[in-house]
């Protein structure tokens, strides 16, 4: 039996109602049917199964292991003590006993079977939480930069992001009436969709606001991209916009490419709402919507020209974008450690294994995270690095909480010998990604381990290197930016990517395909020496090899700014 295209899916939906009430209210399956499938990713929510369990359960001709992944709608990731509280009662009533850390600065939740899920929900709200438009065909969780550091701009930047985010929320009430009992209304399931239109966006849309000189939301990798510009007096000035971000990208398929946002000028804070409206319109009338892996914004601008688009946002904004300003990017990553903000208080970065907060032996990570929330008077900010900063910390308070670090293991200092170790970010992936070729959060750990003798053999063991590991070339751990790059290709293979930036402004290059973990090791072990030796001051390792002539910039469109001076 062939199934609905999503467009007719999402036509069809009731303005994203489906059946899933009654789907939910059905005993006799752990499972939604395939419509709501699909709708209830608007919902925030994926159908999974578990995959370590898949072959024994067909083998028992049982139905799949179904659960349901749950994803926070957090813009710009920041959560109170009290929130924190609340997501890890739900994580240990209905998922799977731990919190994950997103490379979208949120949390998302595994393991919840259909039966709790509303409860679930209800749950999350309570915690003055919601999961609107996690997922799905809209604009997706806003980003915005977790820079401790400078604590004034980064409140205005979140709220930015809290803004944009409410803005572009679609209409309907179907979540409230899903999920919340809400009563229906006259307008039910035919609501006015004013931004989205009847059938949504034709992919997902994201948008992410970096403050120079940290990319730590590494901003080129989002449909729309927003770089803070800070005036003389240190004000909010506006914003660098860059469109065209994505990391998604098929194997083999050159018509399947991860994309840097290209910068395309200025504007004033005035102007934010209205040049977005306009990225997210020219997207939902130009995009692909018979090809979904050809519908991302990155697609329609290169398919239409950046300067055609451009043209067609100003025109529906109705004023014209400034010159791009110029702006510095230092790095991508976290900064970890104690760090001052602006106004006194204290910030602590920790390092979180791939996000995953869990309890596991010698490392009670969700306990001990929990302990300090019971102390801490400020605020928890999720990074895109997947790791969690403990931010507002009275400088008296400092030593309690470096006291409960300590007794919970909650740094990956002490089990990340290297500084490319504590920066690794990797994908969820297998058991729960229905899309992983290969592992890669629970790869990390072994790989680390693999590299580590490399590291030390060469003396980089505080080379500052980018490492990332995706299971599948979707590109969710943003492993095209990286320096070294694992990507999925196979049960224990995986491309080998090399020479992204520091910065995230540069993609990386395939370097070797579908090769096994002793082949990784072979092929990095002489370029390390090489980068050990001949290195010049202060360069990186992707800096390197691009110098050295070992990868040249990859074949499909790169649209890297550096400098807007390059720009259009
Ligand atoms: Fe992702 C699909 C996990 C960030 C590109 N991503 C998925 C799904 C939902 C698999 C699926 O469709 O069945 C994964 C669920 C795994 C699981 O079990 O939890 C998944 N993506 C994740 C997360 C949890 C990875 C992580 O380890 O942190 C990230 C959640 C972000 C969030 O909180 O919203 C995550 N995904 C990203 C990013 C990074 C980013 O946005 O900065 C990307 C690359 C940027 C981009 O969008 O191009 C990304 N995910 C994808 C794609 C490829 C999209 C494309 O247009 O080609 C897919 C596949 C798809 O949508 O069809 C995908
Ligand atoms: Fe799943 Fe692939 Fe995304 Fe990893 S990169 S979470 S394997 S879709």
């Amino acid at each position: 039996m062939s199934h609905p295209s999503v467009e007719k899916i999402k036509l069809e939906s009731r303005r994203l109602r489906g059946t899933l009430a009654e789907g939910l209210a059905d005993a006799t399956t752990g499972s939604l049917n395939f419509e709501d499938q699909r709708t209830i990713k608007f919902h925030g929510s994926y159908q999974q199964d578990d995959r370590d369990l898949r072959d024994e359960r067909r083998r028992q001709k049982l139905e799949p292991a179904h659960q349901f992944m749950i994803r926070i709608r957090a813009p710009g990731g920041v959560f109170t003590p009290k929130q924190w509280l609340g997501m890890d009662a739900i994580a240990t009533t209905y998922a799977n006993h731990s919190l994950r850390v997103t490379t979208r600065q949120t949390f998302q939740i595994h393991g919840v079977i259909k039966r709790d899920l509303k409860e679930t929900m209800q749950a999350i709200n309570a915690a003055t939480l919601d999961t609107i438009s996690a997922c799905g065909d809209v604009n997706r969780n806003v980003l915005s930069a977790s820079n401790p550091q400078r604590s004034q701009l980064h409140a205005q930047v979140h709220d930015w992001a809290q803004r944009l985010s409410a803005h572009f929320k679609p209409a309907t009430r179907a979540y409230y009436e899903v999920w919340l009992d809400e009563e229906k209304v006259t307008e039910s399931g035919v609501e006015h969709e004013p931004l989205y239109g009847d059938a949504y966006l034709p992919r997902k849309f994201k948008i992410a606001i970096a403050v120079p000189p940290d990319n730590d939301v590494d901003v080129f990798a989002n449909d729309l991209a927003l770089i803070a510009i800070v005036d003389a007096a240190g004000e909010l000035a506006g914003f660098n916009v860059g469109i065209g971000g994505s990391m998604g990208a098929s194997h083999g398929i050159k018509e399947h490419y991860p994309r840097v946002a290209n910068i395309i000028g200025f504007v004033t804070p005035e102007q934010v709402f209205a040049i977005a409206e306009a990225a997210i319109t020219v997207q939902r009338d130009l995009g692909d919507r018979e090809d979904r892996k050809h519908a991302r914004f990155k697609y329609t601008i290169d398919d239409h020209g950046s300067d055609r688009i451009t043209a067609l946002m100003q025109e529906r904004t109705g004023f014209t974008l400034q010159p791009a300003r110029p702006y510095h990017f230092d790095h991508n990553g976290d900064r970890f450690g104690w760090v001052e903000g602006e106004d006194g208080l204290w910030h602590l970065t920790l390092s979180l294994p791939s996000g995953r907060i869990a309890d596991t032996e010698g490392r009670p990570l969700l306990t001990g995270l929990r302990e300090i929330t019971r102390i801490h008077t400020g605020e928890f900010r999720l990074t895109c690095n997947q790791n969690v900063i403990i931010a507002g910390v009275p400088a008296t308070q400092r030593a309690q909480i470096d006291a409960l670090v300590a007794q919970y293991a909650l740094d990956r200092e002490n089990n990340a010998p290297s500084a490319l170790a504590r920066a690794a970010v990797a994908c969820v992936a297998l058991p729960t990604c229905a899309l992983a070729m290969a592992e890669a959060e629970r790869y990390l750990p072994t790989f680390l381990r693999v590299v580590q003798p490399l590291l030390d053999k060469h003396g980089l063991r505080d080379a500052p290197i980018v490492l990332r590991i995706s299971g599948c070339p979707n590109g969710c751990s943003r492993p095209y930016l990286a320096e070294i790059a694992l990507v999925g290709k196979a049960p224990g293979r995986y491309t080998l990517m090399l020479g992204g930036d520091h910065r995230g402004t540069r993609l990386n290059t395939l370097y070797r395909d579908n090769i096994s973990e002793a082949q990784i090791v072979e092929a990095l072990d002489p370029l390390l020496g090489r980068y050990a030796g001949e290195r010049e001051v202060g360069e990186h390792f992707g800096d390197f090899l691009h110098r050295a002539g070992i990868v040249a910039l990859p074949p499909y469109p790169t649209h890297v700014r550096v400098d807007p001076a390059e720009g259009r």
